[in-house]
């Protein structure tokens, strides 16, 4: 059976991960993988995280199975996390939300039930965007169409040519949209880019799927948002994937959450039913530990605010080092835009060559695209890998 198989290249992002790992220089530096590192370089847990974790081990009576929804706690509070607390989406019978495997599990489980709303469904996609959603989406069985997004001079949203194509789309089609935070370029949508959008989508009859990985992680819980929020007060069906690998720093415990909000709470009900029937076909149920912290945090008004205190102070460091290393890198170009845009990733706006040259002489490593992850910056490691950067922009 196995005698045809072809090996295939490993995830780019996960395979520069290694060999920065077997890299035996001292001074490298990781801006590869989109995890948070603190100012040592380190991804330590979340003190709010090991509270909740201590609280737990002394509290659990079982490991008896979860359902495919997972834990109605978890799923409420995170609800409310995404839309503010007493939306009428939630108050009102029409969103459904179920604990799932990270916010992977979420985006794959919403393309299986996108599936099942419509076996010919077409996703439209921003260029660029995340490599995993292609696999994650098209996986499905989705037919993927994409949007173009970044203008790469100024690495800046290209707006109206994103809304133009947009115009293209057929009635029942789906837009993925980067709840905050794009992945990969930083760039984000401001709030009345935000309103054009939902106009578009109301009138062409599209629906909204929006990836909330970051949440809390670009400008602040409430402000990060503002779009699904926007969305989920004025279109009849909005779906949500959202993660609590970085704002909750739980990224190997698999948690994260998808929303599905209907027109009405009759056809919230269905979609509900549908949706469980997908997850009981592909996990039955999602892992417990992950979303039990998170439920233990939210629903604590002392580890709440001891998770805000910390999450705050990581939002801050990042916009910190952004405003920091625009400043750097002023002498090798115009590089303000990384201090406009939000969130651990933006585009470097160099070559591959160049990427090559600063991960072999300087040991500094990048996406081939130029991506990097802000948040592997430090003020120690800043100054060298600025001087670096200018040095290559030169050749
Ligand atoms: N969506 C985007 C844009 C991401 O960058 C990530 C990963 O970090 C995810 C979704 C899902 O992450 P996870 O499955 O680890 O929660
Ligand atoms: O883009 C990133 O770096 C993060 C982490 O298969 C990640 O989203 C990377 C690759 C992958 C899963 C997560």
């Amino acid at each position: 059976m196995f005698e045809q198989l072809k090996t295939l290249p490993q995830d780019p992002i996960l395979g520069l991960m290694k060999a920065f790992r077997e890299d035996p220089r001292t001074d490298k530096v990781d801006l590869g993988v989109g995890v948070y590192r603190d100012e040592a370089g380190q991804t330590p847990i979340m003190t709010a995280v090991q509270a909740a974790e201590r609280r737990l081990l002394g509290t659990e009576t079982t490991k008896a199975y979860i359902g495919p929804a997972g834990a109605e706690g978890f799923n409420q509070l995170i609800g409310q996390l995404m839309l503010g607390a007493g939306h009428s989406a939630l108050s009102d019978g029409r969103a459904t939300v179920v604990q799932t495997p990270g916010g992977c599990g979420a985006l794959r489980m919403a393309a299986e039930f996108l599936k099942l709303c419509r076996p010919d469904t077409t996703v439209w996609i921003s260029t660029p965007t995340w490599a995993n959603h292609i696999p994650l989406l098209g996986g499905a069985g989705l037919t993927i169409r994409e949007y173009p997004y970044l203008d790469r001079t100024t690495l800046s949203v290209d707006f109206d040519a994103m809304i133009s194509c947009l115009e293209q789309a057929d009635s029942g089609d789906v837009v993925l949209l980067h709840g905050c935070c794009h992945n990969p370029s930083g760039a984000d949508l401001d709030a009345d880019q935000w309103a054009a959008i939902t106009d578009l989508i109301e009138r062409k009859g599209l629906l909204p799927f929006i990836d909330m990985a970051y949440q809390g992680l670009g400008e602040g819980l409430e402000q990060d948002a503002q779009g699904v929020r926007l969305m989920a007060e004025r279109l009849p069906e909005v779906i949500v994937a959202s993660s609590c690998s970085k704002n909750f720093g739980l990224y190997r415990e698999r948690t994260g959450a998808l929303m599905l909000i209907a027109a009405t709470p009759a056809q919230g009900k269905a979609a509900a039913s549908q949706l469980l029937s997908a997850i009981r076909s592909h996990y039955s149920m999602p892992p417990s530990h992950g979303a039990a912290v998170v439920e233990l945090i939210l629903d604590s008004p002392e580890l709440a605010h001891q998770w805000q205190t910390e999450l705050g102070a990581m939002c801050d460091r990042i916009l910190d080092l952004r405003a920091a290393f625009s400043k750097a890198l002023a002498p090798a170009g115009d590089f303000s835009f990384i201090e406009r845009q939000r969130g651990m990733f933006s585009f470097l706006g160099i070559t591959p060559q160049q990427v090559q040259i600063l991960r072999e002489e300087f040991g500094i490593y990048m996406l081939d695209s130029s991506r990097i992850n802000i948040a592997g910056l430090s003020a120690a490691t800043l100054p060298c890998v600025s001087e670096a950067i200018r040095e290559v922009s030169g050749r």
